[in-house]
C-alpha cells in the first residue's frame, strides 16, 4: 500500500480522497495555489505544499510544480481527483517515469478513451452498443450523404476532436445536410484546429445514463449500477441519481454485465464510466471517463461501496475482493450539485459566504470544503457543495431531499439552492419524467435566459 499520496486537486474532492487515505492510514500532502492557501483540504492534510497562483495552469496544470511537490514530501502516488490533470495520459507517463504511482487507468486506456472516435470503435469491438453512423471521420459531402442515408434522419455532424457538446450540428433533412457538414467542420477547425467531422443518428429526447465500473487492471472487473444524469444544463450535470427511474433491474443488469464483461476483456484498472444514451429502451454508447465524477457519492449510497478507497486499492495492486455478487443495490439516492451561481441566470457568484448551515439527519450527506467565513475564489468552477439524500424508496429520497433544501443555508454568495428547491416539486421531477433537454427546455420555459 502507499505511504503517502499527493491529492492533485482542490475542493470538495480533495477532501473526499483525504478522508480515504486517513481510513487507509496513508499520510497525505495537499497542494494547493495561493488563492486556495485556507482551504479545507489544507488544513487537513499531513503537509501542504504552494504549488503556485491562482490560475489554474500556473498550479494545479503545473507538471514541474507537482512533481517538484511530489520530490519535496517524499509522496510515493497522487490521487488527480476529477477535471485538471485527471485524465492527462502524459501527466500519468511523467509520473510513472519518476517512480511515482498515479491512481488511476493505464495511460493508454486514458489516451483511448480521451479520442471520441478510437473510444467508440473500442467500445464497439468489446461488445458495446453504439450509436448507429459513419465508421470514422466522412470526408466528401456525398459520401456523408450516402451514409446519412443509410442511418436515416435526422443525423447528427460531430468533431472527431470535440467533447462535452461542442461542434454538433444536427442535420434534421438531407437538404440540411451540407450546411450542418460546413459549419461544423467550420466550428471545429476553430475550436480544436481540426476541422474532421464524424456522423451519427441524432437521438431526439435521450436520457444520459451512465455505468460506474471498477477494474483491478488484469482481467477482473465489475459494474456498480448505474446513474442517470439527464437533469442538465449546456453540459454541466445539476442532479444524478440512482437508479434511474425509467430503468428496471433487469436492464440495469443487462447493460451492466455487457459493460463489465467489456472491461474484463480490455483489462481496465481503477474505477471508470460508461457513458450511454438511453431511447426506446435501447442504450447508445457516447463516450468513457478514467476517472473519479463528481457524481460518484450516489453510487456509494446505494451500494455502500466506498469507490475511493477501492480506487486506492486496485492502484495499489491489492487483492481484489469485490465480486460481482456482492455489489447489492438497496434504496435510492440524488446527488444536487449546489453552485455559487445566480438561480436563473447562472452567473457565477463568488465570494465570502457570511452564514453556512448544511443538513443533517438520517440519509443526509454533504460533500463540501465550504466553511463559514470561507471566500469562494473567482477562479475555479463554482461548486459549494454536493447534497447527496438517500431513501429507501424514491417517493422517500425526494421528501428527504426537500427537507434537506429547505434546511440548507449559504449566505453571502448566490446559490442554486432556489432552483433545486423549485425543481423538487416539479410534477415532471416528481415523476422521473425527464430526458436531456428537460431542465433547459424548464428554464426556457419559467424565466431563465436562453440555453
Ligand atoms: C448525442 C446526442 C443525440 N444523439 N449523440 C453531448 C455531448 C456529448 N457527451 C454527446 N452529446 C450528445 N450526443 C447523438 N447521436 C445528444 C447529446 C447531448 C447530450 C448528451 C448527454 C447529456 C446532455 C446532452 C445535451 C445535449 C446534447
Amino acid at each position: 500500500m502507499f505511504e503517502k499520496i499527493l491529492i492533485a486537486n482542490r475542493g470538495e474532492i480533495a477532501l473526499r480522497v483525504l478522508r480515504a487515505c486517513k481510513e487507509l492510514g496513508i499520510a497525505t500532502v495537499a497542494v494547493h495555489s495561493t488563492a486556495d492557501a485556507d482551504a479545507m483540504h489544507v488544513r487537513l492534510a499531513d503537509e501542504s505544499v504552494c504549488i503556485g497562483p491562482p490560475a489554474a495552469r500556473d498550479s494545479y496544470l503545473n507538471v514541474p510544480a507537482l512533481l517538484a511537490a511530489c520530490e519535496i514530501t517524499g509522496a510515493d502516488a497522487v490521487h488527480p481527483g476529477y477535471g485538471f490533470l485527471s485524465e492527462n495520459a502524459r501527466f500519468a507517463e511523467i509520473l510513472e517515469q519518476h517512480s511515482i504511482h498515479f491512481i488511476g487507468p493505464k495511460p493508454a486506456h486514458i489516451r483511448v478513451m480521451g479520442d471520441k472516435i478510437e473510444a467508440k470503435r473500442t467500445a464497439q469491438r468489446l461488445g458495446i452498443p453504439v450509436v448507429p453512423g459513419s465508421e470514422g471521420g466522412v470526408g466528401s459531402d456525398a459520401e456523408a450523404l450516402s451514409i446519412a442515408k443509410s442511418i436515416g434522419f435526422p443525423v447528427l455532424v460531430k468533431a472527431t476532436a470535440g467533447g462535452g457538446g461542442r461542434g454538433m450540428k444536427v442535420a434534421p433533412t438531407e437538404d440540411a445536410l451540407s450546411n450542418a457538414l460546413a459549419t461544423a467542420r467550420a466550428e471545429a477547425q476553430a475550436a480544436f484546429g481540426n476541422d474532421a467531422v464524424y456522423l451519427e443518428k441524432y437521438l431526439t429526447r435521450p436520457r444520459h445514463i451512465e455505468i460506474q465500473v471498477l477494474g483491478d487492471g488484469q482481467g477482473r472487473a465489475i459494474h456498480l449500477g448505474e446513474r442517470d444524469c439527464s437533469l442538465q444544463r449546456r453540459h454541466q450535470k445539476i442532479w444524478e441519481e440512482a437508479h434511474s427511474p425509467a430503468l428496471n433491474i433487469a436492464a440495469i443488469n443487462g447493460i451492466g454485465a455487457t459493460v463489465a464483461k467489456a472491461m474484463r476483456d480490455l483489462e481496465y484498472l481503477g474505477v471508470g464510466t460508461v457513458e450511454f444514451l438511453y431511447e426506446d429502451g435501447e442504450f447508445y454508447f457516447i463516450e468513457m471517463n478514467t476517472r473519479i465524477q463528481v457524481e460518484h457519492p450516489v453510487t456509494e449510497a446505494i451500494t455502500d461501496i466506498d469507490l475511493v478507497l477501492e480506487q486506492i486499492r486496485v492502484a495499489a495492486g491489492g487483492d481484489f475482493e469485490l465480486r460481482q455478487e456482492d455489489v447489492k443495490f438497496h434504496g435510492h439516492a440524488i446527488e444536487c450539485r449546489i453552485n455559487a451561481e445566480h438561480p436563473q441566470t447562472f452567473r457565477p457568484s463568488p465570494g465570502k459566504i457570511v452564514a453556512y448551515h448544511p443538513p443533517g439527519g438520517l440519509g443526509v450527506r454533504i460533500d463540501s470544503a465550504a466553511y463559514h467565513g470561507y471566500t469562494i475564489p473567482p477562479y475555479y468552477d463554482s461548486l459549494v457543495g454536493k447534497l447527496i439524500v438517500y431513501g429507501k424508496t424514491r417517493g422517500e429520497c425526494l421528501m428527504r431531499l426537500r427537507r434537506a433544501l429547505d434546511e440548507f443555508v449559504v449566505d453571502g454568495v448566490d446559490t442554486t439552492l432556489p432552483l433545486f428547491r423549485r425543481l423538487v416539486r416539479e410534477k415532471d421531477i416528481i415523476d422521473g419524467d425527464y430526458h436531456i433537454h428537460w431542465l433547459e427546455d424548464f428554464l426556457a420555459k419559467n424565466g431563465a435566459p436562453s440555453a
